[in-house]
């Protein structure tokens, strides 16, 4: 198994590829809605100071006889706020909506950390409270801020709401999975490991994110001037 500081450095890699891809995807989205997209090309730009650092051997400290990458946590605590924060924007959520989600999932995060510094059984009652708290995250996305999205989107605007939603699901909760196998939890999964799965599902999520939402965007920013050609040449 290749070591960490590997895994470390394909994770810069993937980051600074996707922060390129995405810098240049904000040419090609509509003018409006590029200060809305720059959010998504922070979410990655914000990872590669993370992984730099990771990847020079900093940002980790001991806690309870394991590594705790806390470089990763603040990496977390920054950029999962803004991606459910793109979504609340792309929504139309009101502002209590909104301002709930974000402090949520920064709750989350910080719960995790916390979670991670001290010994059992207080660090799976942090988890605990983590992973409720990331419940609420969930419940807002499939209640109150996707019926905002109903209301105020398109049905293409609606189905993009739907798809990046769905893909922060699914993958956002591999992430406690791994915390609880991995070395703040049983310990079944090694670090090298761990990390392995985490550098995969980080770049996957943010760039995965951002890539999807800029298909998304150009296409619906194609389908608008489509339809303002075809009312103009009414
Ligand atoms: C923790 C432990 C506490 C309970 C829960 C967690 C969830 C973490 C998540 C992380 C997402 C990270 C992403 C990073 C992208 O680079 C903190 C592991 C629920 C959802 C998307």
């Amino acid at each position: 198994m290749a070591d960490i500081t590997t895994w470390f450095t394909l994770g810069l890699l993937g980051e600074l590829l996707g922060t390129a891809v995405l810098a240049y995807g904000y040419t090609l989205v509509p003018e409006e809605t590029r200060r809305r997209y720059l959010l998504l090309v922070a979410i990655p730009g914000i990872a590669i100071v993370a992984y730099a650092l990771m990847t020079l051997g900093f940002g980790a400290i001991q806690a309870q006889g394991h590594a705790v990458y806390a470089v990763r946590y603040a990496d977390w605590l920054l950029t999962t706020p803004i991606n459910v924060l793109f979504l609340a924007l792309l929504a139309g959520a009101d502002r209590r909506e909104t301002v709930a989600l974000v402090a949520l999932q920064a709750l989350t995060i910080a719960f995790g950390f916390a979670g991670a510094l001290v010994p059992a059984p207080f660090s799976y009652g942090l988890f605990a409270v983590g992973a409720a708290l990331f419940g609420g995250v969930v419940y807002l996305l499939y209640g109150s801020v996707a019926e905002a999205a109903s209301e105020t989107l398109s049905d293409l605007e609606m189905s993009m709401y739907r798809t990046l939603r769905n893909f922060v699901v699914v993958l956002w909760s591999v992430y406690p999975v791994v915390w609880l196998l991995g070395a703040p939890g049983l310990g079944l999964m090694d670090i090298e490991t761990a990390s392995m799965v985490i550098v995969y599902l980080d770049v996957v999520t943010k760039v995965g994110f951002g890539v999807i939402a800029l298909f998304a965007m150009t296409n619906i920013g194609s389908v608008s001037e489509d339809e303002v050609v075809a009312t103009a040449g009414d």
